[in-house]
């Protein structure tokens, strides 16, 4: 710290300025006790701020009085009366996940972020410390110029992950304590569509044979993006047994519904797909067993009519007649008691 005040010899201390030697060939060791620097000797100049002078000479005390010259440059450093300031351009940011390290944080129209640290101490001209950045995150750094950068690989958006990350960060004076109060800034991450919709394990089903349009099964996929990226729609993608025309899914509820003929015991292997805007999709696979129906077929019996005689003797619950049935590939017996 230089002070001048008007009638006095100022001081100069050893941390305030350094002597190197110039191309003097002489052995010199300059010590602070070697020499000494009066007032007159420096001239001051820009609003006290700073000092220089040229040339200053060291003088051996000695009989030899060896000397030298050195530049000499004093700067005052002003009083450290105000902690830093930090500020940021947007204090909330955006992202795409899965975003490279090094990717800048944006505002909402697409600016890359910047912090800037300014400190009420220093005047336009002074030169400006240095400053470290304290995040409390280590999702995101600051780099020289003030921008913010992603400084992991992967980050992910999509649940369970929350999606945005809320942090301080304090700038701090390399050489010095002096940090400011912490900022908080928002990171959101735009969703990327980086998952394909999800499609359950289906159970058997069994549907009536007929051909009356049936519902087989309700399929709902879901999907682990946001938006659009997260918008299915169904199809099928093959169906076994020569059963293509017999099968639909409404693309967008998912609905899959029969829509030929099916007779009872045909079996069919279905694929059933998911799909979401970006074309991702995966598949799942429904089997259905075509099961007997009430009236698929018109029951036939063997004999148009039936002549039962019955004995005034026959014992009551005793069967007197047996009459079979054929319903399609079944056949019903119906046995007709006396009671
Ligand atoms: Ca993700
Ligand atoms: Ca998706
Ligand atoms: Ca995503």
């Amino acid at each position: 710290m230089l002070k001048t005040e008007p009638d006095e010899d100022f001081s100069v201390s050893r941390d305030d300025f350094s002597v190197s030697r110039e191309t003097n060939s002489l052995p010199l060791c300059v010590s602070r006790d070697d020499f000494s620097v009066s007032r007159d000797d420096i001239s001051v100049s820009r609003d006290d701020i700073s000092v220089s002078r040229d040339d200053i000479s060291a003088q051996e005390i000695s009989e030899a009085k060896r000397s030298t010259t050195a530049k000499l440059f004093i700067t005052v450093k002003p009083v450290d009366a105000n902690p830093p300031e930090i500020s940021v351009s947007s204090p909330e940011g955006y992202a795409n996940e899965n975003s490279p390290i090094g990717e800048k944080v944006l505002d909402s129209n697409g600016n890359p972020l910047v912090i800037t640290v300014t400190d009420k101490d220093f005047g336009p001209t002074d030169p400006k410390p240095s400053y470290v950045f304290e995040l409390t995150t280590p999702f995101f750094i600051i780099d020289k110029n003030g921008h913010l950068l992603v400084n992991e690989n992967n980050l992910d958006r999509d649940p369970p992950n929350p999606g945005r990350f809320k942090f301080q960060v304090v700038a701090r004076e390399k050489s010095g304590a002096a940090a400011s109060a912490p900022m908080s800034v928002t990171v959101h991450l735009n969703d990327v569509n980086d998952n394909a919709p999800m499609l359950p394990i289906i159970a058997p089903v069994a549907v009536p044979a007929g051909d009356v349009r049936r519902k087989v099964a309700a399929i709902k996929a879901t999907d682990n993006d946001e938006g659009d990226n997260a918008i299915v729609t169904y199809s099928i993608y093959h169906v076994s047994n020569n059963g293509n025309n017999k099968f639909t899914i409404n693309p967008i509820t998912g609905l899959l519904e029969t829509v030929g003929k099916l007779n009872a015991g045909d079996q069919y292997s279905l694929t059933v797909q998911a799909t979401d805007k970006g074309g991702l999709y995966s598949q799942a696979i429904v089997e259905v067993t075509i099961s007997p129906g009430p009236n698929t077929q018109s029951p036939i019996f063997e004999q148009s009519v039936y002549d039962i005689e019955v004995s005034e003797g026959a014992t009551i619950n005793s069967t007197v007649a047996t009459i079979t049935v054929r319903v399609g590939k079944y056949i019903w017996y119906l046995f007709w008691c006396w009671y």
